[in-house]
């Protein structure tokens, strides 16, 4: 009797990680209580590892409470380390909540109120030493309170200016303490509050720029949070690995501008997941691929890794599509007739001067009238996508 590999289980080997945060939301909303029993950290840890991941990152309130003393906190984060040894999972990335005590109201980084600002700094230090002795190389930072409802509240040119000096306080201190560290900031546009600072992937790039050490700082986008701007991710993502920025990604599902969704990966805008897990798969990033999601407030406990588990299949499948079409003689023909490879070449000759560019003829006419041949090949995309290819 021979048995079959199902390929779209996942293995380690597939760098599936999950937010502690995610598997462990107890579905909670603005109009509704919970619907589901707070997790034990260490049961997602074991549950996870059941289903294939990888790994596991988590907020420091995620495994301690908010309030803990130290015995307290030591506790938890033992309970935490021995099921990550028992069940193999490792923790290549972790993040600070500083979103849901009220002291946040007002943002952390960016607070007006400056002793919100010195405590919140703080926090950020104590959990960045706990990352780094689990092994820890990425470390979040969304920036889910700093921002505002009403316009004078903020001074953003202001709040800017703390914010870059949170960062350059932080990197600072991981250089200082020889940390692996990296810092990845992940935009979103609004959610919790009415206007979010750094609100999509273009803002955090150039705000990186500015910083004192932008080499630490990169990005961690997330599909809903562009999506909800209505932008493109995966030319977010293209645009974030150019800058070579791309450090870690929240993936997830959205449909539309709309609340933040957090669906699970592949679920909502199917035709934008194919082309995230080209990028990604394609385009040389080479972090975890780390579920951001939100398993439904309709689900069990049973629902809740039925859901997990459909991120992680649903990359594969996904990945096996997106495989299937870049080997594709059909689509290698057709990315030639649309020309996609002339766009690599420079657009002057090596050593060409600019007066034999304005000396040249165009027959503006001839140019206008070829066709790109854009829709065949996308055609056999969503062939491949709807599997019929
Ligand atoms: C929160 C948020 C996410 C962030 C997490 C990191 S927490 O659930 O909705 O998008 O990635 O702080
Ligand atoms: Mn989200
Ligand atoms: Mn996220």
């Amino acid at each position: 009797m021979t048995t079959t590999h199902d390929p779209y289980t996942p293995t380690p080997g597939d760098r599936f990680t999950f937010g502690l945060w995610t598997v462990g939301w107890r579905a909670l909303d603005l109009f509704g209580d919970p619907t589901r029993e707070p997790l034990d950290p260490a049961r997602g840890v074991a549950e996870l590892a059941r289903l294939g991941a990888y790994g596991v990152t988590f907020h420091d309130n995620d495994v301690f409470p908010f309030d803990a003393d130290g015995a307290e906190r030591e506790r938890h984060i033992a309970r935490f380390r021995k099921a990550l040894d028992e069940h193999g999972l490792v923790v290549p990335m972790a993040t600070t909540n500083l979103f849901t005590h009220p002291v946040f109201k007002d943002g952390a980084f960016t607070a007006n109120d400056r002793d919100v600002r010195r405590f919140a700094l703080r926090k950020v230090m104590a959990n960045v030493d706990l990352a780094a002795e689990l092994g820890a190389r990425t470390y979040v930072c969304w920036g889910g309170r700093e921002g505002a409802e009403s316009g004078a509240a903020k001074d953003v040119r202001a709040a800017l200016d703390r914010y870059k000096e949170a960062f350059d306080i932080l990197t600072s201190y991981v250089r200082d303490q020889d940390y692996p560290l990296r810092f990845a900031l992940e935009p979103k546009p609004n959610e919790p509050r009415g206007d979010l600072l750094l609100p999509t992937i273009g803002h955090a790039l150039a705000f990186i720029e500015a910083l004192e050490h932008p080499e630490l700082v990169g990005l961690n986008p997330e599909v809903g949070h562009e999506e909800m701007a209505g932008l493109n991710f995966a030319h977010g993502l293209a645009q974030a690995l150019w800058h070579g920025k791309l450090f870690h990604v929240d993936l997830n599902g959205q449909n539309g501008p709309r609340f933040d969704q957090d669906l699970r990966f592949g679920a909502g805008n199917a035709r934008g997941a194919f082309w995230v897990v080209d990028i990604l798969e394609n385009g040389g990033y080479d972090g975890p691929r780390h579920f951001d999601f939100k398993p439904p407030r309709t689900e069990d406990d049973a629902g809740v890794w039925e859901s997990a588990r459909g991120c992680m299949r649903n990359y594969l499948i996904l990945r096996e599509k997106v495989r299937a079409f870049r080997a594709d003689p059909e689509v290698h023909e057709a990315l030639r007739a649309a020309r996609v490879d002339e766009l690599a070449q420079p657009t002057l000759a090596a050593g060409e001067d600019l007066r034999s560019l304005r000396d040249e003829e165009t027959d503006v006419a001839a140019l206008a009238s070829r066709g790109m041949a854009y829709e065949r090949l996308d055609q056999l995309a969503l062939e491949h996508l709807y599997g019929v290819r």
